[in-house]
């Protein structure tokens, strides 16, 4: 009965798990749409959706040391703040876990393929103009290091059916106070009211940071000390380390105590077109056309995207679609093409043929090649080379 309230949804959307809901956008539809639209973009949820929430009524009280506490309502929120209106991805860290599955037994659930990701345009209030103007004398707005607080709670309205415990994830109270941070209070997406699986009536969209912290139907923000006690923050979305391979290990000296939470997501590419098993004839002298998407968490742009079917010889694709804004607020992802010729030794020869692609950032930060170096327990942020494989008959 907690799931009997739960939102119609897209049947295109490629189901991973019914309760709580999971479900991966298929590649060639987010190969399709620069913004991928609302109803089909992926939806990563940890419990039931939380029942009764109106724009109309909601509020978000706002609390933290020092400063005491106080309510805004959604309405003040959309009427007397400045609306920012920009791209940004959002990112499951389980995005492509199926690829680090397939390599060693991870733990964490659901095997997205790589649709768990998409570019979306978000509106809503900057979350730091909204501290300045509440707090403009108690709070350091400049040097937000010498604010008793460092980070800030997002409290959702959803609760574990157990715990009791609403879902929550924290973010340093610099990422939220940086000009360039853009960390919003998002009440719309694509121009609409967000959808409810997306966190109706409002969210935090952290841009570049782990879907994680993008906290939905969102109720409370806490300055606070501390990062947040919750699970989703000291435990599950850690990187651990490759010697940690079981429970036993996770609540060890080298688990979930030892490990920061993940914040940044590093730079990441996937094809997402030819799907894996398209079949081409082994003969063809045509190129093969290859589409995906590349992103880095910094906010720098994407420098450079290659593609390879041997390895060895790369080609350079081609950039198709992306917001251009200042480096370190590029919060779109970039959409890429590339005519990949069949290696000629593969051309002799029916079978498997692996394409793979590799982004680098404006910074030069680059993606691995083996799935090995970046594999944990988790199955968290892979980033390895992307990768699919097509037949040759
Ligand atoms: N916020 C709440 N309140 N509850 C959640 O379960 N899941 C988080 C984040 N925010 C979650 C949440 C995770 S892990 C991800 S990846 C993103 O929401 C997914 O956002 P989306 O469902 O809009 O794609
Ligand atoms: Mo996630």
């Amino acid at each position: 009965h907690f799931y009997a309230h739960e939102p119609p949804r897209s049947p295109q959307l490629l189901v991973q798990c019914q309760k709580p809901f999971n479900g991966e956008t298929p590649h060639a539809l987010l190969a399709g749409a620069f913004v991928t639209p609302a109803d089909i973009h992926f939806v990563r949820n940890h419990m039931p959706l939380p029942r009764g929430l109106s724009a109309a009524e909601h509020s978000i009280t706002i609390e933290g040391p020092g400063v005491g506490a106080t309510t805004l309502t959604l309405h003040d929120i959309r009427t007397k703040f400045k609306a920012h209106t920009f791209c940004s991805v959002l990112q499951c860290a389980g995005n492509r876990r199926s690829e680090m599955a397939a390599y060693k037994l991870v733990e964490g659930r659901a095997p997205w393929n790589s649709g768990g990701m998409g570019n979306a345009r978000w509106t809503g209030a900057l979350l730091r103009d909204v501290l300045a103007s509440l707090w403009p004398q108690e709070l350091d707005l400049v040097n937000p290091l010498n604010n008793r607080a460092k980070h800030v709670c997002f409290i959702g309205s959803d609760q574990h059916k157990e715990t009791g415990i609403y879902y929550e994830g924290s973010i340093p109270l610099a990422k939220v106070l940086d000009p360039l941070g853009d960390v919003l209070l998002a009440y719309e997406m694509n121009g609409q009211e967000l959808l409810p699986d997306h966190g109706y009536p409002v969210r935090a969209i952290v841009p570049g940071y782990v879907g994680a912290r993008q906290v939905k139907w969102l109720s409370r923000i806490v300055l606070s000390e501390n990062e947040s006690e919750a699970p989703w923050q000291k435990k599950d979305y850690k990187l651990l380390p490759q010697g940690v391979t079981d429970h036993e290990g996770a609540e060890g000296p080298q688990g979930w105590t030892s490990m920061p939470a993940v914040e940044v997501m590093p730079v990441q590419s996937a094809i997402l077109t030819p799907e894996a098993g398209s079949v081409f004839a082994a003969s063809t002298t045509e190129a093969i056309k290859v589409r995906g998407y590349a992103w880095s968490g910094a906010g720098v742009p994407i420098a450079r995207v290659d593609v390879s079917a041997d390895g060895a010889t790369w080609t350079v694709a081609r950039f198709t679609a992306s917001e251009v804004r200042p480096s370190g607020r590029q919060w779109a992802w970039t959409l890429w093409e590339a005519d990949v010729p069949v290696p000629e030794e593969s051309r002799k020869k029916a079978g498997p043929l692996r394409i793979m692609c590799k982004a680098m950032d404006a910074a030069s930060n680059t993606q691995p090649e083996k799935v090995a170096t970046v594999w944990n327990f988790r199955g968290l942020n892979c980033n390895s080379w992307g990768n699919t494989i097509v037949r040759l008959e």
